[in-house]
């Protein structure tokens, strides 16, 4: 047999790991204590998740991490992002702690520890508690208050086991896609001034969670926050196409990634929003623009831009894409590997980053075919394949990319897709919540055993 010599390894010190959140995999919606949160409640509104599907049980991880744990030792999984429940530990969303929240994630770690994986901690992904909602949600500034008070209990409380914290996840699906589009929980649509008025309290929440982080997270400790920005891919890799990509990437991440570079909001955003701007207290930007060790980047679809054509003055075109584009199930994501080399590289060339974690990355679909028993997920291991290649290019083209998660570990909610749409190396049945390994789960263990792409 000939010895196979594997061209370009990733780096020794490279993150390899994969993601879940506590709401989409937990289940025990109302165990121990754990208040409602406004997915509980959105799940429960008739026609606004697929088949009426809710997180009271998901893949009952609350009651099978051990097994989860052993599940991902065995494949090779050093490192895992998880997220905090809000309401497990304050059920109204501030005041009172529940100790028995806490005590979960102490047991839920002390099993991580015991085989060998490496938390990464995200804050927040989306379980906002009900009671804040129902004090004015993310239009409210009681919510950074609440947030506040929450991080810097979570944060020291696990200080002593959890070194890499993330303050939020995907600050856009939480805000615009809850509070404007209405497609998420709370499934509000408010006018653009409240939206950039949640934007602007997210911020907050992040600024509020590297200071606590600062304050209490011991020795080590490091911290960022995962973005899903807007991705520009220049259609051609020229000169004057990079430029378009970049000019609309700078404008359509103006109100995230452009505000916490900043020591206020810029002149461009300032005068696109109008009088839609949010309102700004004194001090707010002290707290947005805190240093940060590293940023968080979900990446998963792209939009095409191109230098225009014409001589309109326009600095970029943005192109539709036609309508049998490759795509996976979820009508937003379309198969653009570029992604993940471009939007690194245009945050380190726009903002300064050093050093990048892509948070999240992967591909969901309704129906994946069974043969004997197996998951033959050929898609899912072509997607990562692609975007492996495109990670490894911009690490070679000097772009501090310094680990990658896959999204996701198992199947599990997809939020108002609910159980059908499929987004797992592991699959999960969940009438009999027996997991198992997909072809894509054995594909990803030998990559990440070898650091190299198979
Ligand atoms: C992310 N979009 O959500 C989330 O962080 C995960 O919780 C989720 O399960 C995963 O990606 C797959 O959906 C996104 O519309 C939701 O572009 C929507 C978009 C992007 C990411």
């Amino acid at each position: 047999m000939s010895t196979i010599t594997y061209a370009s390894p990733f780096p020794q010190d490279f993150v390899f790991g994969v993601a879940a959140a506590s709401a989409q995999i937990e289940g025990a919606a109302f165990t121990d204590g754990k208040g409602e949160s406004i997915w509980d409640r959105f799940a429960r509104t008739p026609g606004k998740v697929a088949h009426g599907d809710n997180l009271d049980i998901a893949c009952d991880h609350y009651n099978r991490f051990d097994e989860d744990f052993a599940l991902m030792a065995s494949l090779g999984v050093k490192h895992y992002r998880l997220s905090i429940a809000w309401p497990r530990i304050y059920p109204n969303g501030d005041g009172e702690i529940n100790q028995a929240g806490i005590a979960f994630y102490q047991r839920l770690l002390a099993s991580m520890e015991r085989h060998g994986i490496t938390p990464w901690v995200t804050l927040f992904h989306w379980d906002l508690p009900q009671s804040l909602e129902d004090r004015g949600g993310w239009t409210s500034r009681t919510t950074v208050d609440a947030f506040a008070q929450y991080a810097r209990t979570v944060v020291a409380a696990l200080a002593p086991v959890v070194k890499n914290w993330i303050t939020l996840n995907e600050i856009r699906c939480f805000t615009l896609l809850a509070y404007g589009w209405g497609t998420k929980a709370p499934g509000r649509k408010e006018s653009d001034a409240v939206v950039n008025q949640t934007y602007h309290h997210a911020l907050l929440c992040h600024g509020h969670a590297v200071k606590a982080v600062r304050e209490l997270g011991g020795a080590g400790a490091r911290v960022g926050l995962t973005d899903n920005c807007d991705v520009a891919v220049p259609v051609t890799e020229t000169p004057a196409d990079i430029a378009a990509a970049k000019a609309w990437f700078v404008e359509r991440n103006a109100h995230i990634l452009g505000a916490m570079h900043g020591k206020g909001y810029s002149q461009a955003y300032l005068e696109r929003v109008g009088t839609d701007a949010p309102q700004v207290q004194a001090g707010d930007f002290d707290l947005i623009s805190l240093p940060t060790d590293f940023l968080g980047l979900n990446i998963y679809t792209a939009t095409y831009v191109r230098a225009p054509k014409d001589n309109s003055g326009a600095a970029f075109e943005a192109l539709p894409l036609p309508v049998n584009y490759p795509r996976a199930d979820s009508y937003w994501l379309n198969l653009i590997p570029q992604a993940i080399y471009w939007a690194p590289r245009m945050c380190q060339e726009l903002y300064g980053h050093s050093s990048i974690f892509i948070t999240e990355n992967g591909c969901g679909y309704d129906t994946e075919p069974v043969v004997n028993g197996e998951v033959l997920d050929l898609h899912r291991r072509d997607y990562l394949r692609n975007h492996l290649r495109e990670v490894h290019r911009a690490i070679s083209d000097g772009v501090p990319i310094h680990g990658y998660f896959l999204w996701s570990f198992i199947d599990n909610y997809e939020w108002e897709d609910g159980y059908e749409r499929r987004f797992g190396i592991v699959h999960c049945d969940f009438d009999t919540l027996v997991r198992t390994p997909k072809l894509s789960a054995r594909y990803f263990a030998e990559v990440m055993r070898l650091r190299t792409i198979l």
